[in-house]
């Protein structure tokens, strides 16, 4: 009879234990859940930018020559949330507009094209907007990306967030030439 008890009492320490550490446990995997700041900074990069659940990365543009009318932007986004989001507009000092676009083989031409309801970003998962594909995109610029200078632009997305970030510019050699397209502003006018 007293051992019955005592093992008894054993069982009800031992669940009162469970339950007081289960709340805390519960709570350290919502937080990995949520990728916090420091997990993303580790992940891509100590110049990755949190906005909200989104975090933008890889952050760059291409020098253009004296005369650029036109140029592109290139970053990654990888949206942390459960939800979709996506990324609707883009402004800049800089640039007289801009503009989302993206890339795509046409009777093996590479053409661009205005994504005018803007670039999705599904539930955790990344989009790049690199060379050859998506990109945000500078009309009739006020100034030419120089290599080491750094260019404005504020993105709009649509859960509300606006964040003004800069894109370093970097030397052309550094990418494909994928982007090439990007500073005969003849090229680009003539879908427009
Ligand atoms: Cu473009």
């Amino acid at each position: 009879m007293t051992r019955t008890f005592l093992t008894k009492a054993v069982v009800t320490a031992s669940t009162a234990f469970a339950l007081t550490v289960l709340p805390g446990a519960t709570a350290a995997m919502c937080s990995g859940e949520h990728a916090p700041y420091s997990e993303a900074v580790a992940t891509h990069g100590a110049d990755t930018i949190a906005v909200g659940e989104l975090h933008l990365f890889n952050r760059r543009a291409l020098e253009t020559p004296p005369n650029a009318r036109n140029a592109g932007g290139f970053l990654s986004i990888y949206n942390y949330s459960s939800e979709p989001d996506r990324l609707i507009s883009a402004s800049s000092p800089i640039a007289e507009r801009v503009e989302l676009h993206t890339m795509t083989m046409e009777n093996d031409v590479m053409r661009m094209r205005e994504l005018e309801d803007g670039i999705e970003l599904p539930a955790n998962a990344q989009v790049d907007l690199e060379p050859g594909g998506l990109h945000v995109m500078f009309i009739n610029l006020s100034q030419p990306f120089v290599e080491g200078e750094e260019v404005p632009v504020t993105l709009t997305f649509a859960n509300g967030d606006e964040q003004e970030i800069v894109l370093p510019v970097r030397a052309r050699t550094m990418e494909m030439p994928h982007g090439e397209g990007h500073e005969s502003g003849d090229d680009h006018g003539s879908h427009h």
